[in-house]
């Protein structure tokens, strides 16, 4: 059994809210489930651990989860949610959200999105036969992103102002629309992306640090909720600490951390190379900041040079990653630098989208293809 609970009032809200009456996030919570899934290494994906996903209707599912979680070097993991169906973890999150969309009847759904978040949810409604509609901030989305959401069919609308807007208007459209809003405000798509912690578990055990990228604070939260209902329901004992990574441009979880706060000073201007988290107002923040206070984690700044590398670092070891994904990698090695960390932790990075992603970004890092007349003699001269 579930119930809609706001994280600040505590009121039970019913399943078609995003926030509570007194403008609190809020939260599923689980009581009296019968867990009927071992933690045994296998069959890993989204459904397995379905006794505590909040649906109640087979759900629109691509096959999402089970992604692979590699040793990158001792005691450095990194789960690759690149090899979801649409590239990134944000499927995680729509099967159910778009799930929920059908159970509460709705038409049409609807995101504001950096670009994972609107490839997607438009490759989810196309599967359950829904209207999709984006709004993207215009030029400031990688061209892989963009092209998913066409191709999948949705209407995507390009606004000449920064992400941050875009979500202040979809959540006007859906209001004024009826559209069922699918950003990570939506308490439902928080509830598929914990199941990264249930695999992570599932394959290792409890991890002494998770560090991931943070953009609109969604992934922190639904991750470390995971980990917090497995403990719950006496599958586990030990908690990671959640690491949040930065882009030093957009930075506001950094700064409230690194000054104690549990509030937001939102950023007026963001700007990163990692575009998929180009954010300065991040609308989970009072969730993700409880997640690093609750954890004893903490948030790390990371500069664009940093990124590059990262990202670089973990192509070079077989895994192909966008620059935000890569953010976590470098993260890591920020904190091993601090001496935050000694190398003796075990730790998991997850890489939250794939390479081809943003391919645009490649070509200025790595320069583009040589290109020789077709003849032997002119290839071994570039060999
Ligand atoms: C690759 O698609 O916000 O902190 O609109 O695409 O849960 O927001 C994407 C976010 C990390 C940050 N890595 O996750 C969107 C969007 C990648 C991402 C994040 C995003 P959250």
């Amino acid at each position: 059994m579930y119930r809609l609970v706001c994280i600040e009032c505590g009121k039970v809200n019913n399943e078609g809210s995003y926030t509570c009456e007194c403008g609190g996030l809020l939260e599923v919570q689980f009581e009296d489930v019968e867990i009927d899934f071992k933690l045994n290494g296998r069959d890993l994906s989204v459904w397995k651990y379905r006794c505590l996903l909040p649906v109640n209707r087979d759900p629109v599912t691509l096959k999402e989860g089970g992604t692979p979680l590699y040793e990158f070097s001792r005691n450095l993991y990194v789960k690759h949610e690149g090899a979801n169906p649409s590239g990134s973890f944000k499927d995680r999150g729509m099967t159910v959200g778009v799930t929920k969309a059908l159970e509460l009847g709705k038409k049409a759904v609807a995101c504001a999105s950096t670009g994972n978040t609107s490839a997607s949810m438009a490759m989810y409604a196309a599967k359950a036969n829904l209207r999709a509609y984006v709004l993207l901030p215009s030029g400031k989305v990688a061209l892989g992103k963009v092209a998913q959401a066409l191709m999948h069919g949705a209407k995507v609308i390009a606004i000449r102002g920064n992400f941050d807007r875009a979500l202040e208007l979809v959540r006007i459209v859906c209001e004024r629309m009826g559209f069922y809003l699918l950003n990570s405000v939506n308490p439902f798509r928080l509830e598929g992306q914990k199941t990264i912690a249930f695999e992570i578990v599932d394959e290792i055990g409890v991890p002494d640090y998770v560090i991931l990228p943070v953009g609109n604070a969604g992934n922190i939260s639904a991750i470390w909720k995971g980990f917090k209902e497995l403990e719950k329901f006496g599958l586990i004992d030990d908690l990671p600490k959640m690491i949040g990574v930065q882009a030093r441009g957009a930075n506001p979880i950094y700064r409230a951390v690194r000054d104690g706060r549990d509030y937001i000073d939102p950023i007026k201007n963001p700007e990163t190379v990692a575009t998929a988290i180009r954010i300065g107002n991040p609308v989970n923040a009072r969730k993700a900041l409880r997640a690093i206070y609750e954890s004893r984690g903490t948030v790390v700044e990371v500069s664009d040079e940093e990124i590059v590398n990262a990202q670089r670092e973990l192509a070079r070891g077989g895994i192909g990653v966008e620059p935000a994904s890569a953010s976590s990698l470098a993260g890591y090695r920020r904190l091993i630098e601090e001496g935050y960390l000694n190398g003796d932790e075990v730790v998991v990075c997850i890489a939250t989208g794939h390479l081809l992603k943003d391919p645009e970004i490649v070509l200025k890092i790595c320069g583009r293809p040589i290109e020789v007349p077709a003849d032997f003699d002119e290839i071994l001269k570039v060999l």
